[in-house]
C-alpha cells in the first residue's frame, strides 16, 4: 500500500515537473480600503500560501474570496460570483463542500488593519483550475460560511458588498507549459492521471 502511494505521488511530481509559482494582488475600493494578497505555491502537489495585508477596513470580520471573473470594468461588481468549477454549496475553508473561492473571513483590527497568512489545500496557481487571471474580493460584512438561514448563506456567505478587490496577477514569472494536478489535457497527463487516480482509488476500497 505505501509503495502505491509512493509511486502515485511520484507520478504527479514528475510528470507535473513544475516551477514554484507566486501571484501578487493588487487590492483597491471606493471605501479606501487597500492593500496586498500574495499567493505562493511550491508546486502543483503542494498547498498555496496566502499572504494578506489589508488597511482602511471597518473592525471585525469580513468576507474574503476568490471570485471568477479578473473583470474590474465596473470595480467589484464585475468579478462574478464565488469561483465554483465544482457547481456546489458556498461553505467554510476548511469544509470538504465548498466554492474553490471560499476563504472565509479576515478579521480587521481596531485600526482596520488585517494582518494574517494560512494555508489553503484547495485553491491553485496550476493547470485548468489555476485561479490566476481571477479576483480577490473582500466584503463589508462577515461571511457566514454556509450557516446561517440567510437565503444567501449557502450562495455567497451573506457577507454584503464589495469593499476591494484585485486581479491575481502573476508576481514570479514562469515559463513552463501549465501541466495540471488534477484535468491534464495535453501529452502524457491524461494517461498518468488515470493511473494515479485508479491508484488511488484502488486504495481506497482496500482501505474500506
Ligand atoms: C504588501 O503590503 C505590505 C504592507 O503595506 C508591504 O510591506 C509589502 O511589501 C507588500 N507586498 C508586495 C509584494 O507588494
Ligand atoms: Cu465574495
Ligand atoms: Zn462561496
Amino acid at each position: 500500500m505505501k509503495v502505491l502511494i509512493a509511486l502515485s505521488t511520484v507520478l504527479c511530481v514528475v510528470l507535473a515537473k513544475d516551477q514554484p509559482r507566486k501571484a501578487i494582488v493588487f487590492l483597491q475600493g471606493n471605501a479606501g480600503v487597500s492593500g496586498n494578497v500574495t499567493i505562493s505555491q511550491p508546486s502543483c502537489t503542494e498547498p498555496v500560501f496566502i499572504e494578506i495585508n489589508v488597511v482602511g477596513l471597518t473592525p471585525g470580520k469580513h468576507g474574503f474570496h476568490i471570485h471568477e471573473k479578473g473583470d474590474l470594468t465596473d470595480g467589484c461588481a464585475s468579478t462574478g460570483g464565488h469561483y465554483n468549477p465544482d457547481k456546489v454549496s458556498h461553505g467554510a475553508p476548511n469544509d470538504q463542500v465548498r466554492h474553490v473561492g471560499d476563504l472565509g473571513n479576515i478579521a480587521a483590527d481596531e485600526n482596520g488593519i488585517a494582518k494574517t497568512s494560512y494555508s489553503d489545500t484547495v485553491v491553485s496557481l496550476y493547470g485548468a483550475r489555476s485561479v490566476l487571471g481571477r479576483a480577490i474580493v473582500i466584503h463589508a460584512e462577515v461571511d457566514d460560511l454556509g450557516k446561517t438561514n440567510h437565503p444567501d448563506s449557502l450562495k455567497t456567505g451573506n457577507a454584503g458588498g464589495r469593499v476591494a478587490c484585485g486581479v491575481i496577477g502573476v508576481l514570479a514569472p514562469f515559463d513552463e507549459p501549465d501541466q495540471d494536478c488534477g484535468s491534464g489535457q495535453q501529452g502524457l497527463m491524461p494517461a498518468a492521471l488515470t493511473i494515479t487516480i485508479s491508484l488511488l482509488a484502488a486504495l481506497r476500497l482496500m482501505v474500506l
